[in-house]
């Protein structure tokens, strides 16, 4: 009798689906198959069912990295990062990183365990008790909850296709506990499903916007093509080499289109930056905004020279954002790209050679200038004899992925290390935010399976470094270096008090971080001088082991806030 009841329960159960099963479903008929996040209440078993449905599940030590690491594989995918939190607090430090995706454009979703919906809207002191909706909602581009099993496949739908449709996104979707353990027959589980048909459908510009902005480009005398992250984000590689190349306009990469033309193409004008923002006449903007990383397109930055702008973008809002757009192109970047190669036609005149001349004479004398201080051998290292022997790394190595956080790790690393190839630098973004670092060298690593190089200040490192442990359970292929100058910006900063705390820009001197690899099974190195470092990075860039290189730098080398110091308020009352 035991056994029948036994029986008919298992065979009812087979034609049953639940909560967890339609989530998991929902993901792989859409092709998420990787999630980034932290277990625990009420989402601890979607993790463990997930990964035996062969969803890839990466656990980390915090949720921000984990929301990191999602936000940079829609990035680098196009389909959206999947970033799994428990409530309130989870779904907190996941957030960061929801905003930050939304900031940057980039696609991704933050799943989010909630509370008893009933005691949690009574405010009745629940379990980790909070209205996370209502919380995400001005931070995302969509938020969305579902309360029945039957409308998780709509719910993941809709957002999927609010992260990457349009100007991508992030997007928060609110799961309460109690829906994974609600129980619907197995058919009308799968009838609720929905595959997303064509969830960023193109966005053709309107013929005039092209011939208005082609218009404006054939009258140019100095012409400039800026590169955005947009621009890598669309994958129109092809498209956009031979748009840059027929036009013969020189071209400025933003820090995360580097490598979409290699940075040693002959138009590049990365390494003549202020020459052509001056001096330029009409800047064509390709999926690059005019805000405070381009000096809003107005000042002392941009000279007195009139500009005209023209500007390709998927948001109609973007255009007039800082300063009048003279030919707004409205489209997705693919789609606008090729519009206007293709109007451009057989018989496009190239830009003025002797505009084209004077960038190049002023981007030759710039690299010749820095060129001997590449190869200085100092130990303690500088900055410069560092990156020298990191830029010849990923010369050689150009399939290698560049994550890069700090300020003046940060900003020496962009102007100093060339790279080769599109999406394979990866840093802070829109916010210049400190701590993406680790989420970004994970989501790199298992996303593209290719070898990951993370330069980290040492202050940057320390906001997602637990996660090394992540990196050495995963064995991923991760080497991560520290410029290591005790402290933020400069270790040699005195408390003025005379007090004996240290002052605060000031960390341990001569800390040791190798030694946390170390103690996760991964490989430490403490290096001293740029040969060292060289030697070291190649091997664990040839072992594919994960591994923590202390590159010990001049404390007294860095300065006060990187390249952007001017940033910082100034009281006429203070002098530093
Ligand atoms: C989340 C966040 N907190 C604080 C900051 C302010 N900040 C900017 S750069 C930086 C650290 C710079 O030091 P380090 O990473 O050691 O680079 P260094 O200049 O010393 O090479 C900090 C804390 C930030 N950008 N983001
Ligand atoms: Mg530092």
């Amino acid at each position: 009798m035991a056994e029948a009841a036994l029986k008919a329960e298992v065979e009812e159960a087979q034609d049953l689906t639940d909560g967890f099963s339609l989530v998991i479903d929902a993901m792989k008929l859409n092709g998420l198959n990787t999630i980034y996040g932290v277990p625990g209440i009420p989402i601890t078993d979607l993790g463990r069912h997930a990964q035996a449905a062969g969803i890839r599940v990466l656990s980390f030590r915090h949720e921000q990295n984990a929301g990191y690491a999602a936000a940079i594989a829609g990035f680098l995918t196009k389909k959206p990062g999947v970033c799994l939190t428990v409530s309130a607090p989870g779904f907190l430090n996941g957030l960061t990183a929801l905003a930050h995706a939304t900031t940057n454009c980039f696609p991704m979703i933050l799943v989010s365990g909630s509370s008893e919906r009933e005691i949690v809207d009574l405010q009745q002191g629940d379990y980790e008790e909070m209205d996370q909706l209502a919380i995400a909602k001005p931070l995302c581009k969509a938020a969305y909850r579902v309360l029945h099993a039957q409308d998780i496949g709509i719910g993941f739908a809709r957002a999927i296709r609010a992260a990457v449709s349009g100007r991508p996104g992030g997007v928060y979707l609110d799961l309460p506990a109690k829906l994974f353990a609600q129980v619907i027959s197995a058919d009308a589980g799968a009838k609720s499903l929905v595959k997303v048909i064509d969830a960023a459908p193109a966005q053709i510009p309107a013929p005039a916007a092209v011939k208005r902005a082609l218009d404006v480009l054939k009258a140019a005398k100095r012409p400039l093509i800026i590169l955005g992250k947009g621009a890598a984000y669309a994958q129109a590689d092809d498209a956009i080499r031979a748009l840059v190349e027929k036009s013969g306009v020189p071209f400025l990469p933003m820090s995360m289109a580097k490598g979409l033309l290699p940075d040693t193409h002959t138009q590049c004008a990365g390494a003549a930056r202020s020459t052509v923002l001056k001096d330029s006449d009409v800047v064509m903007l390709v999926g690059a905004r005019l805000n405070w990383l381009l000096s809003h397109g107005k000042g002392k930055a941009w000279g007195d020279a009139p500009k005209k702008f023209i500007q390709v973008d998927i948001e109609p809002k973007e255009m007039d954002s800082n300063v009048e757009i003279a030919a707004p192109v409205v489209g997705d970047i693919g789609s606008c790209v090729s519009a206007l190669l293709d109007a451009m036609g057989g018989s496009w005149s190239k830009a003025p050679a002797d505009w084209m001349g004077a960038v190049t004479a002023k981007r030759d004398e710039n690299v010749a200038k820095m060129a001997p201080r590449l190869m200085n051998n100092k130990s303690p290292m500088d900055y410069h004899g560092a990156l020298g022997a990191l830029r010849t790394i990923i010369k050689e190595r150009p399939d290698a992925i560049l994550v890069n956080e700090g300020a003046n790790t940060l900003d020496l690393a962009r102007g100093v290390i060339d790279m080769y190839k599109p999406r394979k630098r990866l840093d802070v973004g829109t916010w210049g935010v400190m701590g993406v670092g680790m989420g970004s060298a994970i989501a790199a690593a298992v996303e593209t399976g290719n070898p990951v190089l993370a330069i980290e200040g040492d202050s940057a490192f320390g906001f997602s470094g637990m996660e090394v442990e992540t990196i050495c359970r995963y064995h991923l292929p991760v080497c991560v270096v520290i410029f290591n100058n005790d402290g933020i910006y400069r270790g040699t900063d005195q408390n003025a008090s005379g007090g004996p705390d240290p002052a605060p820009t000031v960390f341990v001197k001569g800390s040791r971080y190798d030694k946390m690899m170390e103690a996760f099974g991964g490989t430490g190195v403490n290096a001293t001088t740029p040969d060292e470092l060289k030697r070291a990075v190649n091997a664990a860039m040839d072992s594919g082991k994960p591994t923590l290189i202390n590159a010990v730098i001049d404390p007294a080398a860095g300065s006060e806030s990187g390249r952007i110091g001017n940033l910082n308020p100034q009281s006429k009352l203070r002098k530093k």
